[in-house]
């Protein structure tokens, strides 16, 4: 007989993107993305405060299984490292093939996506923006704005996560303050799968 799971709603808050009764908020601070950002002195002149840098309201624990969907929203709170922007850590699903939903709720920002072999791309986003990752893309949001970047995100259920590449990787890309306005720009530190650091 079927295992029928009980259907559910869980409410989204628009003014601030938090989920209040998410049955998981993960605060991330500046220490959980340890070597992240490219300036190490700028990281390291901010240590002592550990700024919260964004924080996940998972929605839902649905079991890890092909035919189930998890969402959850992302606040990145606005601020800079250095020059680059506050972001999340960015992952790889560990199922490489599962994509995923981005829809923007407030803020400005950036989706950068990247293969492993370091190809970049950018979605913009704002209130109202869709963005896809499709399959094998690992994936980052960056918030540029002045305000907290607030995203919904909806994924297969048993996507996981595959953090261990972009810690080893890095993103090719960097979203750095230039004259005041965002910049996409190299990071000379990013390695090529398959390659070692020097
Ligand atoms: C999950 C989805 C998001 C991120 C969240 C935080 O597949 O992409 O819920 O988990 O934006 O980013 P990160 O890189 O710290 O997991
Ligand atoms: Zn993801």
């Amino acid at each position: 007989m079927t295992d029928y799971m009980m259907p559910f709603t869980r409410m989204v808050h628009l003014s601030d993107g938090t989920i209040p009764d998410a049955p998981l908020i993960q605060t991330r601070r500046l220490s959980d993305l340890s070597g992240c950002f490219a300036d190490s002195d700028a990281e390291n002149a901010l240590s002592a405060a550990n700024p919260i840098i964004y924080e996940v309201y998972e929605a839902t624990q649905n079991p890890e299984v092909v035919g189930h969907l998890r969402y959850s929203t992302t606040v990145i709170r606005p601020g800079k490292v250095g020059d680059e922007y506050h972001m999340t850590r960015g992952h790889y699903h560990a199922l490489g093939d599962r994509c995923e939903l981005y829809y923007g709720l407030m803020g400005e920002g950036y989706l950068l996506l990247q293969t492993p072999e370091g190809e970049i791309n950018a979605q913009r986003l704002t209130p109202g923006a869709m963005a896809y990752t499709p399959p094998y893309w690992g994936h980052r949001s960056v918030n540029t704005g002045k305000d907290n970047l607030v995203l919904l995100a909806v994924y297969p259920a048993d996507a996981g996560y595959d953090y261990r590449t972009i810690a080893d990787q890095g993103f090719a890309a960097l979203v750095v303050e230039r004259d005041g306005k965002p910049e996409i720009v190299p990071n000379p530190r990013f390695v090529k799968a398959g390659l070692q650091p020097e």
